[in-house]
């Protein structure tokens, strides 16, 4: 089975665990768009929710297909927030996120949901997060240089300025910039977590300690879902 076969299955068997009546937090990512794909055949088959996406390209999608839209102001709790994932550790569930840029907005629906259900392919499962994946972290442009110092003191051996396809530093849905920081294999992710989000120009970065609540993996064989 191809990887996007596999994206796809995970994608359509979470966003089968929706139930009518539920206000829906729509990831972003390849595997979320075909989550939301599955939520809008659902929901011209007559599923009745209501949806708030963590981008401009997922919300765009969603009014493509018909999906209902709604916002915080009016329902400050979500029954349920989909996503995928750029990394999951093993037991923990611990997640790094963020690769595709809405890591900030992901965050803020994760927590505001009752229920965090992360839909990954069986690329993305490690023992051990951060060996092979950065951490993407949402810094304000206004002197993000000195962010970028203050985040190698907190122990990035590499951290690399996002950019465009065009070579200029990328901005995020938030007017914000990404610094993909390599933190080699992290031994407490928590602890990490907790001093990244006390950093000074630190928006929001893509360590989710304890979030997920259900973690549905595709192999090419089988579906498997995992809870903390
Ligand atoms: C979002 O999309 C992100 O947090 C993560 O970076 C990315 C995963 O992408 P894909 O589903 O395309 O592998 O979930």
């Amino acid at each position: 089975m191809s990887l996007d076969a596999c994206k796809r299955l995970a994608a359509r068997s979470a966003a089968d665990l929706v139930e009518p009546g539920m206000i829906v937090g729509l990831g972003t990512g390849s595997t979320a768009a075909f989550m939301v794909e599955r939520l809008g055949e659902r929901v011209a088959e007559g599923l009745d929710i209501k949806a708030i996406p963590t981008s401009n390209a997922i919300e765009a999608l969603a009014r493509s297909l018909n999906i209902p839209l709604t916002d915080f102001a009016t329902h400050p709790v979500l029954d349920m927030a989909i996503d995928g994932a750029d990394e999951v550790e093993r037991g923990s569930l611990h997640l790094i996120k963020g690769l595709g840029g809405a890591l900030l907005r992901e965050k803020i629906v994760a927590r505001a949901a009752k229920r965090f259900v992360v839909m990954v392919d069986f690329t993305k499962p490690v023992d051990r997060l951060g060996a092979r994946t950065p951490v993407p972290v949402e810094v304000v442009p206004f002197g993000w240089q000195c962010t970028s110092v203050v985040l190698g003191q907190l122990g990035a051996k590499l951290i690399s300025p996002r950019r465009g396809p065009n070579g200029d530093l990328a901005v995020t849905d938030n007017g914000n910039l990404i610094l993909d920081c390599d933190f080699g294999p992290i031994k407490d992710v928590q602890e990490l977590a907790t001093r990244l989000d006390g950093a000074v120009g630190v928006v929001e970065h893509g360590l989710f300690p304890c979030m997920a609540t259900d973690v549905v993996v595709a192999t090419d064989r089988e579906i498997e879902q995992w809870t903390p």
